[in-house]
């Protein structure tokens, strides 16, 4: 595309570039210069321009789209197919729909989601560049229980990159990535398999990054990573910077088989340890003493009565007693 050709020139010239000289590298007219231009701009690039030097590129901060994705996984040294959308209904759902022509691990990134989903057919809200909606497409070779596993090294590799930003976050066990008492992350892991195994595994991950403000019903629940620091942050860089370290985490996690690797660490990013939390299961909801996950990623808790319950995600949910909501 002849755009992608034009933010080629631009990008690497420090300077203005004339439209004659863009045209004579491209071989093409100065009308087909100025529509890239302009669609350019339209797409969020902050483009000068003036009659008599040129072009010049004042670099868009949190542009988000597949050359720019791209780049940035290279300059990370990540090799994987990457699927963009500037809209869509759902990453995971994108993938899921997508997995029986994709062998190979792929990643999935909206700008926005339109029917952005949580657990239990609750909705992520998504809205339009903001946010980092994105969706990896795996192909574990383990067993099918240990599927729930990764829920918990995304919510490492996320926690490891706030950690790096200077966000002080933590876990809330085992899909959120809570701060301030607020959910600044969440993640959704769904699973395809068969009598051979597991097909695919979609982790999902929605993390709220730019938004400047919530609906009423989020506003009290929902932060994002402007919110807490007034800053705004490069979504491709983060996107980058969490696929590393998952990746990281994942193929020893491939080796070993269980999460006995990063227990230590996990438990000091877990919020509420050592605290009473309020356990509700299907059948009736107590309080109890969280000690932290085990091996196999269950959260063990300590009822009164000083018997040890290992929790499975799932089935449960955990409200914390003076920790978070
Ligand atoms: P969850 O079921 O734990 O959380 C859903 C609940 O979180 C909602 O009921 C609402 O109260 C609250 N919520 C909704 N939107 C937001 C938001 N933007 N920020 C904070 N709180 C919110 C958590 O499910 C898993 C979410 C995964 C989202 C990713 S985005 C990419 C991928 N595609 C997709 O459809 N889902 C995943």
């Amino acid at each position: 595309m002849i755009k992608d050709e034009v933010l080629k020139i631009i990008k690497s010239s420090p300077d203005y570039v004339s439209g004659q000289k863009i045209c004579e590298l491209l071989n093409v007219s100065r009308t087909a210069v100025w529509k890239a231009i302009n669609t350019l701009k339209e797409e969020g690039y902050k483009i000068e321009s003036s009659t008599n030097k040129g072009y010049k590129l004042n670099y868009g901060f949190d542009i988000l789209n597949s050359i720019e994705i791209i780049e940035k996984l290279k300059e990370y040294e990540i090799d994987l197919e990457l699927i963009y959308k500037d809209s869509i209904d759902s990453t995971n759902s994108l993938a899921k729909r997508s997995a029986a022509d994709l062998k190979k691990d792929a990643l999935f990134v909206a700008g926005e989601q339109t029917s952005g989903r949580g657990r239990r057919s609750r909705a992520w809200n998504s809205p339009k560049d903001t946010g980092i909606w994105m969706s990896l497409l795996l192909h574990p070779t383990i067993e099918t229980h240990k599927a729930s596993m990764l829920t918990l090294l995304v919510a490492l590799a996320i926690e490891r990159v706030m950690q790096g930003l200077g966000l002080n976050t933590g876990i809330k066990w085992p899909n959120d990535i809570v701060i301030n008492k607020k959910k600044l992350c969440g993640i959704l892991t769904e699973m395809s398999a068969d009598m051979d195994g597991i097909k695919y595994i979609v982790c999902g991950i929605g993390i709220n990054v730019n938004n400047k403000d919530f609906g009423a019903e989020l506003k009290n629940l929902a932060t994002s990573m402007y919110l807490e620091t007034h800053k705004e942050y490069s979504r491709k860089d983060i996107i980058a910077k969490i696929i590393k370290e998952f990746y990281e985490i994942y193929s020893e996690f491939l080796l070993q088989g269980d999460l006995s690797f990063v227990i230590e660490e996990y438990n000091k990013f877990l919020l509420g340890n050592g605290e009473y939390i309020k356990v509700i299961d299907l059948k009736n909801s107590y309080e109890a003493r969280q000690l932290g996950i085990n091996e196999k990623g269950e959260l063990v808790v300590e009822k009164e009565d000083k018997t040890k319950l290992e929790l499975i995600s799932g089935e449960i949910s955990i409200r914390g007693l003076y920790t978070y909501e």
